[in-house]
């Protein structure tokens, strides 16, 4: 059995009823067996792939907290310090009831290369908790992110794990989390990213992820003879990603027609309305149901739907495998011209297979989404030099950033002979980087 297969195969028996883990493990795998193959003989002595695919630790705790009736809750935590060969440890905390470690564990593997991706020195990690912020009061969430830090505290650090935001964890959950790991600590490092900008946070990374996706997805564009202008895009999603995406695409003179949330999607022709949103989503943490009734031109529909609308552009900005073979098939027939994915992991194995071989341009999410954390790096960089820099010089760090991320997978894809395929060329290109690191720091 070859290498790659051997390795895949544990990873499978040694990770039991952790889906996601494994569809992330066998897609950087399958991408990689050229490069493998090439130094088959020192990777397999040194158990490069095998160290690769094993986390350095996981940490699982619990995190009791009381709710606003006085009753106890208990929810699961974890964070995974995955890989630490190019950088402390970094990536976000994921706050959604369906977390479990094989989905931490997916993410963190994702993070390794997509930070390996921006350029900068930061190695991958991530966490979470089976918490659900949503119908919290301000307080409950308070109670849970002081308890979660509390023991996620022993752990991080500015130059050891520096963790972040993701579903369900932005501005207000990392302002408390900072709060509790500064009065345990008795330090005021730049422990987390996405902070206040009244307390370390940069300019630019609330937008970050969602600017950074257009900079990339425009580039592809550019470089395969089409203009992201005028172009109708469908968003999935209405969070952090999907509403800053939606505000590039319109800067960038793209209409964007669809979001959606984790209950329904709107199809808005006239263009989504972004200051709606944001009011809807960021301030009132509402359903989409509100946006459509203070629009006209929306219509709201149940359940999902967006990739059934005809488009030139897709940008799926949920979560993971919200795209699945049948709305492949559908982005086909309506001839849509790219995917790039905002979210981690959001099109499956299969439906990714069959868009690139119907043409599609796709660009994988640890490129295309990188924004955020190459952003959250150089709030990294500003706290360390205790200065702030100003929103245009972060947001043109972002967009050089993401146009050399696209030309290093154009060119590791073309490289290996596979020209066009820009999942390949991401995880070859990630994967390079941090195997030389590997390599040059012995067996650790
Ligand atoms: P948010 O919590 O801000 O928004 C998530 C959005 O996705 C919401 O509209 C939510 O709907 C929807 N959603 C979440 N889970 C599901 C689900 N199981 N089914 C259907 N819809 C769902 O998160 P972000 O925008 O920050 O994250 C979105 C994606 O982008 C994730 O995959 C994340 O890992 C990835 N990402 C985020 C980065 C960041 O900087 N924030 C950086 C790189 C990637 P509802 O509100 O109804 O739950
Ligand atoms: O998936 C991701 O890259 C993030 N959620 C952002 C991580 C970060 O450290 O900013």
């Amino acid at each position: 059995m070859s290498y790659v297969d051997e390795v895949f195969q544990m990873v499978v028996e040694k990770n039991p009823a952790q889906p996601e883990f494994h569809q992330a493990v066998k897609e950087v795998l399958e991408s990689l067996r050229v490069v493998i193959e090439e130094n088959e003989e020192a990777y397999r002595k040194d158990a490069l792939l095998e160290r690769l695919v094993t986390p350095e630790r996981q940490l699982l705790f619990r995190v009791p907290w009381v709710d606003d009736k006085g009753q106890v809750q208990v929810n699961n935590a974890f964070r995974v310090q995955f890989n630490s060969a190019i950088g402390p440890y970094k990536g976000g905390l994921r706050l959604h009831p369906s977390v479990n470690l094989g989905i931490i564990k997916f993410l963190g593997f994702e993070q390794i290369f997509k930070n390996s991706l921006t350029g900068l020195p930061i190695g991958g990690g991530k966490g979470g908790s089976d918490f659900d912020p949503k119908g919290k009061s301000d307080r409950e969430v308070m109670a849970f992110c002081q308890s979660f830090m509390t023991e996620l505290s022993k752990y991080i650090g500015a130059d050891t794990d520096v963790p972040a935001g993701d579903i369900g964890t932005g501005a207000r959950e990392i302002g408390y989390m900072y709060g509790q790991y500064k009065r345990i600590k008795g330090v005021y490092e730049g422990v987390l990213t996405g902070k206040g900008l009244s307390y370390g946070g940069s300019l630019a990374r609330t937008e970050a992820t969602g600017y950074g996706l257009l900079y990339l997805t425009e580039e592809m564009l550019k470089c395969n003879g089409h203009d992201i202008s005028g172009k109708t895009v469908v968003i999935s999603g209405s969070g952090n990603v999907a509403i800053y995406a939606c505000q590039k695409a319109q800067q960038l003179g793209a209409k964007v027609v669809t979001v959606s949330d984790s209950t329904g999607w709107i199809y808005d022709p006239e263009g989504i309305d972004v200051a709606l949103l944001k009011e809807v989503k960021e301030v009132k943490r509402a359903r989409l149901t509100e946006y459509a009734a203070a629009r006209k031109s929306a219509q709201y529909h149940e359940g999902r739907g967006v990739w059934s609308v005809k488009c030139d552009v897709a940008l799926p900005c949920a979560t993971q495998n919200e795209l699945l073979i049948d709305d492949a098939k559908a982005l086909v027939a309506n001839g849509c011209l790219a995917v790039a994915e905002g979210a981690n992991m959001p099109t499956t194995i299969e439906a990714t297979e069959y868009l690139q071989a119907n043409g599609v341009l796709f660009a994988p999410g640890k490129a295309a989404n990188a924004g955020g954390v190459a952003t959250s790096a150089l709030e990294m960089s500003q706290n360390s030099e205790r200065l702030s820099w100003s929103f245009e010089e972060v947001d043109s760090k972002l967009k050089n950033i993401m146009v050399n991320i696209f030309h290093n997978l154009d060119e590791a894809a073309r490289k290996y002979k596979m020209e066009g395929n820009y999942v390949a060329g991401a995880n070859i290109a990630g994967f390079l980087k941090v195997a030389d690191a590997m390599t040059a720091q012995g067996i650790v």
